[in-house]
C-alpha cells in the first residue's frame, strides 16, 4: 500500500513537472514565433546606405554579390528611385553620358514638343550595346523624406546605378548627376533573402498579384516576377507601392507613370500620391524584397508602363484600421 501510495506520488510529481516543462516548452515556442514574426519585419543591420540630398546618389562604390539590402534615404524635396543596370563588358558610365543620355534627351524633346513619332524613332540611335544592359532591380519610386529599403540579388559586374524620374523642365536626372558606377565584386555577402509576410507574384497575364489581406503595421514584401516583357515605352514591369490621399485620382496617377508621355514621370508627382518604395524591374525567374510600415488608408501597387489598370499592373488596395 505504502509503495503504491509513493508511486503515485512520484508519478503525479513526474506528471506536474512534465506538464510545467510542457507548458514551458508551449511559451517558449510562441514567444519564438512571436520573435521570429518581430524579426522577420526587422530591417537587417548589414544594409548598404545610399543617400540622396539633392540630384547624386551618395554610397559606397564597391560591394559584395548575392543578397544585399539596400536603404535609400530621400532627403531630398524629390521623388527618385535607384535602379541596378548591369553593363555589358567594355562599357561604362562614360559610353552612357556620351552614347545613351543624349538619346533620350534627344527623344524626349521631340517628344514634348508634340512630335511623338520622331522621338520614339530618335530613340533608334541608342547603342546595340544598350539592349544588352540586364536591369537588375532596385527600389520603387521613394517619395521626398522617406526611406526605401529593398533586398536584391546581384551578379559580379560593373553597374551603373539610375534615377531617371525628370526635373520639371523634362530633364532626365541620370543626366544630372544621377547615375553612378557601382563594382559588384565575386566575393559572396554571404546574406540571405529576408522571409516575407506578403508575397508578390507579376506575369504578363495577370499582372501585380499578392497573396493575402494587407494587414497595417511592418511588413516585407516578396516580389517574384514569373515574367517580364517590354511595354510600349520600352519599360519592363515593376512594382511600386504609393499611397492615395483622398484628394489623389488614380488615373493621373496612372498616366504619370509612364516616362514617353510629356507630363510623365516628371516633378512634382500627382497631387495626394505619396511613393514608398517598392522592387524595380529585373529579369523574369528573379526575385526582390521590399519592406513597408503601413498606416490605415489607400494605397496602390503599380507599375512604370501604359495602360497599367487594364494590364493587371495597377491594383488599388485598402489598409484597415
Ligand atoms: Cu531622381
Amino acid at each position: 500500500m505504502k509503495s503504491i501510495s509513493l508511486h503515485l506520488f512520484l508519478l503525479s510529481i513526474s506528471i506536474a513537472v512534465f506538464s510545467s516543462c510542457k507548458s514551458d516548452k508551449k511559451a517558449e515556442q510562441f514567444e519564438e514565433a512571436a520573435s521570429a514574426l518581430e524579426e522577420g519585419v526587422k530591417e537587417p543591420s548589414n544594409v548598404i546606405d545610399i543617400i540622396t540630398r539633392s540630384m547624386e546618389f551618395q554610397s559606397v562604390d564597391t560591394i559584395t554579390s548575392g543578397w544585399n539590402t539596400f536603404k535609400y534615404q530621400n532627403l531630398s524635396n524629390e521623388t527618385h528611385f535607384f535602379l541596378m543596370d548591369k553593363y555589358p563588358e567594355g562599357k561604362n558610365v562614360t559610353h552612357t553620358l556620351e552614347e545613351v543620355a543624349p538619346v533620350f534627351e534627344e527623344g524626349m524633346k521631340l517628344i514634348n514638343e508634340g512630335k511623338s513619332e520622331e522621338g520614339f524613332a530618335a530613340f533608334g540611335k541608342l547603342p546595340k550595346w544598350f539592349g544588352d544592359i540586364v536591369f537588375s532591380g532596385g527600389s520603387g519610386l521613394i517619395g521626398p523624406k522617406n526611406t526605401a529599403v529593398t533586398t536584391i540579388h546581384l551578379e559580379p559586374g560593373y553597374y551603373i546605378m539610375e534615377c531617371y524620374v525628370k526635373m520639371p523642365n523634362g530633364m532626365f536626372h541620370t543626366s544630372m548627376g544621377m547615375a553612378k558606377p557601382i563594382i559588384v565584386t565575386t566575393e559572396d555577402s554571404g546574406n540571405t533573402p529576408p522571409e516575407p509576410t506578403i508575397n508578390i507574384t507579376v506575369s504578363n497575364e495577370n499582372g501585380i498579384v499578392y497573396d493575402k489581406a494587407i494587414t497595417k503595421g511592418k511588413h516585407v514584401f516578396s516580389v517574384f516576377y514569373k515574367e517580364q516583357k517590354h511595354h510600349e515605352n520600352f519599360m519592363q514591369h515593376d512594382v511600386n507601392l504609393v499611397r492615395l490621399e483622398a484628394n489623389a485620382s488614380v488615373e493621373e496617377l496612372e498616366k504619370w507613370m509612364d516616362w514617353s508621355d510629356p507630363k510623365g514621370l516628371i516633378t512634382p508627382v500627382p497631387q495626394g500620391t505619396t511613393f514608398l518604395g517598392g522592387v524595380n524591374d529585373m529579369p523574369a525567374g528573379r526575385t526582390g524584397y521590399f519592406y513597408a510600415d503601413l498606416n490605415p488608408g489607400r494605397y496602390a501597387f503599380i507599375s512604370e508602363v501604359p495602360n497599367s489598370r487594364i494590364k493587371g499592373l495597377l491594383k488599388e488596395f485598402e489598409v484597415k484600421d
